[in-house]
């Protein structure tokens, strides 16, 4: 590698728009690339195919982040800690002794996730991946900055951190779990502030709490915090299904215990870990959830057939198309919850309580949002994203993680580019929740922006996750109708996911982790890849 970080200097002065980036191909392979956000952060190294020393994906791993630490102005490797490892989509190390068995060549593309600690302590969301194919480096995603640590050990108790945080969100009944919490730091501008990070999870309320909290480990004030289930109603409802009750007429797949049939299916491939899909239901309460049985196996809830069916489906699109065992790749039960509370015109994951949770809708906005196949493929994603590329559910990264459910939901629903058609606004044919073809579409109260001219920056609904996620979207339908096949597109999405995103990535870093991912699978200079670019070109993502 010579002069490389003069190279890069120069690069990151050039590359600010996509015709300098479409340029960076004329750069010699053995420069590395460099891929900046609008903010001049880097988000990607493309590497220079440079032969890796060292036996093990983590010892090659920490080559690449000597080649880039230059470039990233990284002042300790040691702060970099290697965590899980990528291949194929799996993850197929977690702990870096057992990646000893893979170390030959001929892997194919490998992708080594270092996660960044502080004196042992995890930085919250700071990751870096470091990709190699066959030995050689391809390159680098994530971000990095160099942080101050505020303290070096708290001042007050995890129990009173908790006791804190729940105050904080102002509910004093009962948790659906207990709140806990860990220590972490919390980067803010230049500093490492030593925080509990705290969940704290309530259905039993009229507005439910889904919520991460910071809480100062040294004064004790909330310093930032998030409520997934925040601003829903005002900004974007939900996503959504359809109401029809067409899935009465569907097979299920029950047990019988005892005298009565169970809503559990045990038909999956995730059975031989022990995985079922089990159906529970609220009772339109809000607290305890109890089976849904049946004397005759002649199933007459169809909000619950409905929930029962859709995940279902959604579990053999992730299996068949996406090689995915469940939404954690390890065959982990599916568990939902119908009836939840009274008219609730939402759906979510939690994923404090591991499981999915459907309202009936007021009947008005919305019917029963477990009849949306797009609605559970859209929630189950939300699990996977969790599970993969962590997204932080703010801003960007959250509009992101928005857009991949909705991507998901698209994908798996096959046939339109409608979200939620089927659950939206019963009493009105044919509109939907959100439109992928074109977020400008619908009603007013929910239209999204489908090109970053018409980015919105707010603090409403966690920092417009329901809003921006119009863009990201709209590149996906763009993609997608460009190649002309949906399963191909989400496999990118996927891969993406799972290989190249990190729960800070931007629109920007979407956008090269998605091409990376195409490089792949595909050709660089596939019409896929040139399709995606496009992609995301139109709609201003640089
Ligand atoms: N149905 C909503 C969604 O999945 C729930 C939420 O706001 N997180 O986006
Ligand atoms: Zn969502």
């Amino acid at each position: 590698m010579k002069k490389r970080a003069a190279a890069a200097a120069v690069l990151a002065s050039l590359i600010t728009s996509s015709i300098a980036l479409s340029g960076g191909d004329a750069y010699a392979q053995d420069e590395n690339q460099v891929y900046k956000n609008e903010n001049g952060e880097i988000h990607t190294i493309v590497g220079d195919l440079q032969k890796l020393a060292g036996a093990t994906p983590q010892e090659r791993a920490f080559r690449a982040l000597e080649q880039v630490k230059g470039d990233y102005g990284i002042r300790d490797v040691s702060e970099f800690v290697p965590g899980e490892v990528v291949r194929n989509g799996v993850v197929t190390s977690s702990s870096p002794k057992s990646a000893k068995s893979f170390s030959a060549q001929s892997l194919g593309d490998v992708h080594t996730k270092f996660d960044r600690k502080l004196d042992g302590i995890p930085v919250y969301g700071e990751q870096l991946i470091m990709h190699e194919k066959n030995g050689q480096f391809t390159g680098v995603t994530g971000k990095y900055k160099a942080l101050k640590e505020t303290a070096s050990a708290p001042v007050i108790g995890l129990t009173e951190a908790i006791e804190r945080a729940i105050s904080f969100t102002g509910f004093s009944g009962q948790l659906s779990v207990p709140a806990a919490g860990e220590l972490v730091y919390l980067p803010v501008e230049d500093q490492a502030v030593l925080a509990y990070k705290v969940t704290v999870c309530y259905l039993d309320s009229d507005s439910p709490g889904d919520w991460i909290l910071f809480v100062n480990a040294v004064e004790g004030e909330v310093i930032r915090s998030l409520n997934k289930l925040a601003g829903v109603k005002s900004t974007a409802a939900t996503t959504a299904g359809t109401g029809s009750g067409a899935s009465g007429a569907a097979k299920l797949h029950t047990v019988k215990k005892g005298a009565d049939f169970y809503l559990e299916d045990r038909s999956k491939a995730m059975y031989l870990k022990g995985g079922t899909i089990t159906t529970y239901t609220f009772n339109y309460g809000s607290i305890s959830q109890t089976y849904v049985t049946d004397k005759d196996n002649v199933w007459t809830d169809e909000a619950a057939v409905d929930a029962h069916v859709n995940v279902g489906k959604v579990y053999d699109y992730l299996l068949k198309v996406l090689g995915r065992d469940s939404y954690d790749g390890q065959g982990t039960s599916i568990v939902s919850g119908v009836h939840y509370s009274n008219g609730y015109n939402n759906a979510f994951w939690s994923g404090a309580m591991q499981q999915m949770v459907y309202g009936d809708g007021d009947g008005a906005e919305m019917s029963s949002l477990s009849s949306g196949l797009d609605v559970t493929a859209h929630e189950l994603f939300h699990a996977v994203t969790e599970y993969t590329s962590g997204l932080e559910y703010y801003g960007q990264s959250g509009a992101l993680n928005e857009s991949w459910s909705d991507a998901f939901g698209a994908a798996v629903d096959g046939d339109d580019w409608m979200i939620g058609e089927d659950i939206w606004t019963p009493g009105v044919p044919g509109d939907a929740l959100r439109y992928m073809d074109d977020p400008t579409k619908g009603d007013p109260l929910y239209a999204q922006p489908g090109h970053m001219d018409d980015y919105v920056d707010t603090y409403e609904d966690n920092g417009g996750v329901h809003i921006n996620s119009g863009i990201p979207n709209k590149a996906f339908y763009k993609f997608a109708t460009s190649i002309g096949s949906r399963d191909e597109a989400i496999k990118i999405w996927y891969l993406a996911a799972t290989a190249y995103m990190t729960p800070t990535t931007d629109f920007s870093g979407a956008r090269e982790a998605t091409l990376l991912a195409c490089k792949e699978l595909y050709d660089k200079s596939s019409s896929t890849y040139k399709a995606l670019e496009a992609a995301w070109t139109s709609v201003g993502v640089k």
